[in-house]
């Protein structure tokens, strides 16, 4: 961060630009970062003090980047490049590649702008994660898409897309850097499929979901990777209730695969027809102009929050995640029906 102010000064300077903050024009006091850059002392007798002056309020880091986005022309976005030299970068094999909700296995090594490395999981194990469902920073959830086992990647990721709740796995990552970048080595993609998505949320393995393993899971993924609800007022207990009354259609207060399956296709197949119906209003309106429809919300997670999206469009819209907290706290609209034979 402090060296961010540094190369966005010597930027601003070698550039000629003078800008304003709205209230005044801005000045940079040059003594004080020239001096911050020559000496060597203690770390935090080194850290540089550069004074942003001006007839307003000194800029915060979260002024500097939206004035360094606006002279990139838009939000900043993150950067991939490939290994090269030594490493091979992609495989010649490659029968899949890492889409959203797919399961990845891989090592990082993490580096700050200067080059300086301040983390690796080399040595103490590889991270598995779901991707695209917010188990780690923005900028990786969509940099690691596509890739195949065994490939090296790059992603160099803005602030923007670095923010992550504290927790355990990503304890070692700063968070108020202006960029972070990242060697990816991928070791397995797992293909996402009903059976991976219900055992990676049976946490104790005996084919089964229970109310207090579903609470379990809750904590595992706010306390080992930052997971956690929109909804703050989003209760555990009452929604972990909720999923059972939702899934359990024998009424054992316990969730078997093939209650799961059969509710997650029945409701797969309801979101199947709103897209459709979706896509049918929007070219009635567009006419043949194929606009992309706009962003109404997030993509339904598979996992816990499978319950969020209350009418089944696939889309947790924020009325549904402000409503959730509510509707925990009843049983669901639709409970699950059927032939006694088929369970
Ligand atoms: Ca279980
Ligand atoms: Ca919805």
């Amino acid at each position: 961060m402090i060296k961010f102010n540094v190369v966005l000064f010597i930027f601003l300077i070698g550039l000629d630009l003078v800008y304003t903050d709205g209230i005044g024009t801005v000045e940079v006091d040059l003594a004080a970062a020239t001096n911050a850059i020559g000496k060597k002392k203690k770390p935090e007798e080194s850290i540089p003090v550069i004074e942003i002056r001006g007839e307003g309020k000194p800029m915060t880091a979260a002024q500097i980047r939206a004035l360094e986005e606006t002279s990139n022309g838009g939000p900043l976005d993150i950067k991939g490049w490939s290994f090269t030299g030594k490493f091979d970068l992609r495989p010649v094999a490659c029968p899949h590649a890492a889409k959203r909700l797919d399961f990845v296995t891989f090592h990082y090594k993490g580096f700050l702008e200067d080059g300086k490395k301040f983390d690796q999981t080399y040595g103490r194990g590889p991270i598995r994660i779901q991707l695209g469902t917010g188990m780690v920073m923005p900028g990786l959830d969509k940099g690691m898409r596509g890739m195949c086992d065994t490939e090296l990647r790059k992603i160099s990721v803005p602030f923007r897309l670095s923010r992550k709740n504290k927790s355990k796995v990503w304890k070692h990552i700063p968070n108020d850097e202006h960029r972070l970048n990242f060697n990816i080595e991928m070791l397995e993609v797992e293909e996402w499929t009903l059976e991976k998505q219900f055992k990676f949320m049976d946490l104790n393995n005996d084919t089964y979901l229970t109310e207090s393993e579903l609470v379990r899971f809750a904590e595992t993924m706010r306390k080992e990777f930052g997971k956690t609800w929109k909804n703050e007022d989003i209760d555990n207990i009452l929604a972990a209730r909720y999923y059972i009354l939702y899934f359990d259609a024998n009424s054992d207060s316990k969730i078997s695969f093939e209650e799961f399956k059969q509710i997650i296709e029945r409701d797969q197949a309801t979101m199947e027809t709103a897209a459709k119906q979706k896509t049918q209003i929007a070219e009635l309106k567009n006419g043949s102009n194929k606009k992309k429809p706009q962003k109404e919300g997030r993509k339904r997670d598979p996992g816990f929050a499978w319950i969020l999206d209350f009418n089944n469009d696939g889309i947790v819209s924020i009325e549904e995640n402000d409503m959730a907290d509510q509707v925990f706290q009843g049983p669901p609209a639709i409970l699950p029906v059927f032939n006694k034979d088929e369970l």
